[in-house]
């Protein structure tokens, strides 16, 4: 049986993806639960705007508190500042056998997910990142997915899961792709800068993705921002590159609003410390600064909890 926790967009799609093949069981909070069975009836809906056909499976679903036994395979799709909670609710259930996959936007979950467990006690750890196009209608679980953008997954050395085959050989609406744990950080790293320059200029400026694109002076920032994320990840070489993909994804992107200025908006906690404050601390680890970064970092908790900024 799988779990998954965290049934948002990326839950609910990697779940209708699993459900053809596998037994899969969600994890919910109660009242979330509450509102699944009773306002959705249990039941997933995915648009997929590619071949205009509606996907509905219903799942059966648990608080983290009655699931009965060890979990055997877990995926969790909460977001970044949410993983150790999580995994802490979940601990009495999970074994050095226990495979569990975490796919999130940002960096640096890794050090928590290790700081949870003694070596010998450590589960099976698979990290991966979706780039699925896919987007909630409404308050209940029904979606719209473009029907593009694949996930890559990778085991950090020492670690094995049949989950990432499992995902990667099952390609029912959404592909996935195996990397090598070298391969799965670079591209990690590309997806933090374009998340780092993206993310919180749209919370800031509450504007769609695409309005980025749209003024010289933001035009600057992001080229600014590409340069002091390649600089700390030590890719120069790559800086044309990166920042063409970083224009690119703004351009495809350009009618989504991001996932930081919903969360902004919706009051709930942001990401900022696993993206831009990532690259904050990386390069304090190299005695540099990231003036951008970190300024960015300092400004999105004060636009999500309204404070004043301490001048201490
Ligand atoms: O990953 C995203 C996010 O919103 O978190 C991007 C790619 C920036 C799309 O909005």
């Amino acid at each position: 049986m799988i779990h998954i926790l965290g049934v948002g967009s990326i839950g609910s799609l990697l779940a209708t993806e699993l459900c053809v093949k596998h037994s899969v069981r969600l994890i919910m909070r109660s009242k979330t639960l509450e509102r699944f069975t009773k306002a959705s009836k249990s039941t997933i809906k995915i648009h997929n705007l590619r071949d205009s056909v509606t996907y509905t499976n219903t799942f059966p679903a648990a608080t983290a508190f009655d699931l009965g036994g060890p979990i055997e395979k877990l995926i969790l799709t909460v977001k970044a500042y949410d993983i150790h909670s999580a995994l802490n609710n979940l601990k009495n259930y999970i074994t050095p056998k226990t495979e569990i996959l975490i796919m999130h936007n940002g960096m640096g979950v890794d050090r928590i997910v290790t700081g949870l467990w003694k070596e010998s006690e450590k589960p099976q750890i698979a990290y991966g990142i979706s780039r699925a196009g896919v987007a909630r209608n409404g308050p209940t679980w029904d979606f719209r997915y473009t029907g593009n953008g694949t996930n890559i997954i990778t085991h950090p050395p020492g670690s094995h899961t049949q989950l990432a085959g499992i995902l990667t050989n099952s390609s029912n609406y959404v592909y996935s792709e195996y990397l090598d744990y070298p391969k799965f950080v670079a591209e990690q790293q590309v997806k933090l800068i374009i998340n780092s320059v993206t993310n919180p200029l749209t919370a800031l400026l509450e504007c769609e993705n695409g309005r980025l694109l749209e003024l010289d002076e933001h035009m600057s920032l992001i080229k600014a921002l590409v340069h002091e994320g390649c600089k700390t990840f030590g890719r120069m070489s790559e800086y044309e590159n990166i920042y063409n993909t970083v224009v690119s994804v703004l351009e495809k992107t350009a009618k989504n609003r991001s996932s930081m200025l919903s969360d902004v908006e919706l009051g709930r906690p942001s990401e900022i410390d696993f993206i831009n404050g990532y690259i904050v601390d990386q390069a304090k680890s190299q005695n540099k600064f990231a003036p951008y970064n970190w300024m960015l970092q300092k400004l999105i908790p004060m636009r999500t909890k309204q404070v004043k900024y301490d001048l201490e």
